[in-house]
């Protein structure tokens, strides 16, 4: 392994959201410390050697996270957030989905490269009140984190706000021969991060708290507590962070700039390790790391930060000596060659508040913006023209494939992006490059994955043929008749109809 141990967040700090007008800095909390919420693992309804099927609710629920009153919450067969989906390299995987929410949502596989629109999940695959939808797919990637959250047009920032966001973990052969922790809940955790703002009650009012920009809360979450703490029993914990919020970045840093190693990032598992004393997540990113309590002692406690605010209170107890050394190389990284056809595919972001655009156009569900060939490789050259002074990090999602970072400016990708990823954050003013691949077909979206931006329009589609059946037609939703639904569910007429994203079509008279 290299000795060198990154100790920067590498992003550009004049467009940290620290420095935006509407930043809502975290506050420590003051109520008492709670066991770090772990969901459990959701049973399958059934399993043999090559399938796996499951039943995911969309559900509501109450939760208590704050003293005192519990909060209504969302979740996907759970409460809150959801239990924790285990997926199978090689299996074909049947899900069985049912919506017991009082208005329409979808399921999205974020993360997984399987064929779109339908069994991805996006907006075009709603599932309406006490009403259910089957779908499958084949899992057909490497071992890594990936999640489940809501995302209907444009009401996906509200739904996931009010809790629908699960995590996904992938196995494979591969990752199961490496030396990394993996007994779940115990050395393997999952950390979902989030922020909320409490009102009375302890209810959340996501109207209340809108921002074009990106709704944020005052108090840390994770996995849906508040000032968590955790019993470390192993000398070497991994943690599964994902960045489930709508808007906020988290500078993430421990204890004593206690290094950690990052080992995956959104696709899978690293091709080496990485080593370092702080990392920055941005909206829908996940990174895996391994962390060694080694040098601490019973009774000691290391503190998760992010800035300067605690998130959780790590609690050391005994534990056996663990001194594995990884391998300098973990997994080879598929690294397509460029098919020399096909030109550079541009993408401008632009705009920030209700202005937010893709290549100059908000989002229409019956449009294609772009097509492109399943199975061949194509540079796609991302930028955002924020200005470097007032300007903010957008991070740019795609769904159905995994990519490659190729550049940042021409430079190298940062050190931790040498990985899979399908969510790349880029500074004001920067160009990333990146290479693009599907071994699915379907109609995909792309967007910035700041979730009021994407419901705000900042969000395409793309189709990808597939060779051997170029002509297949796909059945695509609308936003009229999802809004005219959302109406009806909530019993208000269309012109009373509130969802945050329509003010930024109406501000700019677009149509959705
Ligand atoms: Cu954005």
């Amino acid at each position: 392994m290299t000795n060198q141990v990154y100790t920067d967040y590498f992003f550009d700090k004049t467009a940290f959201n620290t420095q935006d007008a509407g930043y809502v800095p975290l506050e420590p909390m003051d109520t008492p410390q709670v066991p770090l919420n772990i969901p459990p693992i959701l049973t399958p309804d059934a399993e043999t050697d090559d399938s796996l099927a499951y039943t995911i609710t969309a559900q509501t629920g109450e939760t208590q996270i704050l003293p005192g009153e519990k909060t209504k919450t969302w979740g996907f067969n759970a409460p809150l957030l959801g239990q924790t989906i285990v997926l199978k390299r090689g299996k074909h995987t049947r899900v069985h989905l049912r919506d017991e929410l009082p208005e329409l949502t979808t399921f999205h596989w974020h993360g997984l490269n399987i064929p779109g629109p339908i069994a991805d999940g996006g907006c075009h695959a709603p599932v309406y009140p006490g009403k259910t939808r089957d779908i499958e797919f084949d899992v057909n990637q490497p071992a890594s984190t990936a999640w489940l959250h809501a995302h209907p047009c444009p009401e996906t920032a509200s739904q996931v706000w009010h809790g629908l966001a699960a995590m996904v973990i992938i196995k494979d052969e591969v990752e199961a021969a490496l030396p990394f922790p993996r007994n779940y809940g115990v050395d393997d955790i999952p950390v979902i991060l989030q922020d909320r703002k409490f009102h009375d009650h302890n209810q959340w009012n996501y109207q209340a708290d809108y921002d074009p920009d990106g709704v944020q809360g005052p108090t840390a979450m994770i996995n849906g507590t508040v000032n968590p703490y955790f019993d470390v029993t192993t000398q070497r914990v991994r943690l599964r962070i994902l960045n489930g919020a709508n808007r906020r970045e988290w500078r993430l840093h421990f204890t004593d700039d206690l290094e950690f190693t990052q080992i995956g990032s959104d696709g899978g598992i690293l091709p080496a390790p990485v080593t370092l004393t702080h990392l920055m997540s941005t909206c829908a990113e996940r990174h895996e790391i391994i962390v060694d309590f080694g040098k601490y002692h019973d009774g000691d406690e290391v503190i998760l930060y992010s800035d300067d605010t605690p998130l959780i209170h790590f609690r050391i107890h005994q534990f056996v000596p663990d001194n594995v050394e990884l391998p300098t190389h973990l997994v080879d990284i598929p690294d397509p060659a460029v098919d020399p056809d096909l030109p550079i595919k541009r993408v401008v972001m632009s705009g920030m508040d209700e202005g937010v655009m893709i290549d100059n156009t908000k989002f229409a569900m019956q449009r294609i913006d772009y097509e492109m060939p399943m199975g061949k490789c194509q540079l796609w050259d991302i930028t955002n023209t924020n200005d470097m002074k007032v300007g903010m990090i957008h991070p740019y999602h795609m769904h159905g494939t995994s990519f490659k970072v190729v550049s940042r400016n021409g430079h190298d990708p940062y050190p931790n992006e040498h990985g899979l990823k399908d969510v790349v954050s880029v500074n004001p003013g920067e160009h990333v490059v990146i290479k693009v691949w599907f071994d699915v077909p379907g109609i995909f979206m792309y967007h910035c994955h700041i979730i009021e931006h994407e419901d705000g329009g900042m969000m395409a589609q793309l189709k990808v043929i597939d060779p051997k059946n170029p002509t297949a037609k796909y059945q695509l939703m609308d936003h009229h008749t999802l809004m005219a639904a959302f109406a009806k569910e909530r019993g208000v007429s269309m012109d009373e109809l509130w969802m945050g994203g329509m003010e930024s079509y109406k501000m700019f008279g677009m149509s959705m």
